[in-house]
């Protein structure tokens, strides 16, 4: 019985001539698949860490101003701010007119859509805020 299905199967791929090119197709298609899978896989080590979004109206909404606030990662990752407003920005590090400002990170100017990336290598809290709209305050958490 099995002996002679796997000998019907094999002549029927042998007398179609399209079987080749299906195998071929189908060969792609995994790698394809295996390839899609790997980047997927890879997509993780660009979402480790926190995004910041710079909320619409920033600069009235105090330290609602980046969402999430505090943000929260642990260290060695990063986050990414993201300018949602219509009006530029910066994040910066420390607290306005204090000698640290900028000290550990300074986006500056954020154009509305443009983006800044900071990793962060030391388990601590930062303070930041905007160097436009000092009242925009937020907080980075590194556990
Ligand atoms: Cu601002």
């Amino acid at each position: 019985m099995r002996t002679a299905k796997a000998q019907a199967s094999y002549s029927i791929s042998l007398d179609a001539p399209l079987m080749s090119t299906i195998k071929i197709a189908v060969v792609l298609s995994l790698f394809l698949v295996l390839a899609g899978g790997f980047s997927m896989g890879n997509a993780p080590v660009y979402a480790q860490g926190a995004s910041v979004s710079i909320v619409p109206n920033a600069s009235t909404m105090g330290d609602k101003a980046f969402s999430p606030n505090p943000a929260e990662v642990k260290a060695g990752e990063s986050v990414t701010w993201t300018n949602g407003d219509s009006q530029i920005h910066t994040a910066t590090s420390g607290a306005v007119g204090a000698e640290d400002s900028g000290k550990v990170f300074d986006s500056g100017i954020l154009s509305p859509k443009a983006t800044f990336d900071f990793k962060f290598d030391q388990a601590g809290e930062i303070d930041y805020y905007c160097t436009l709209h000092p009242q925009m305050v937020g907080k980075v958490v590194v556990s």
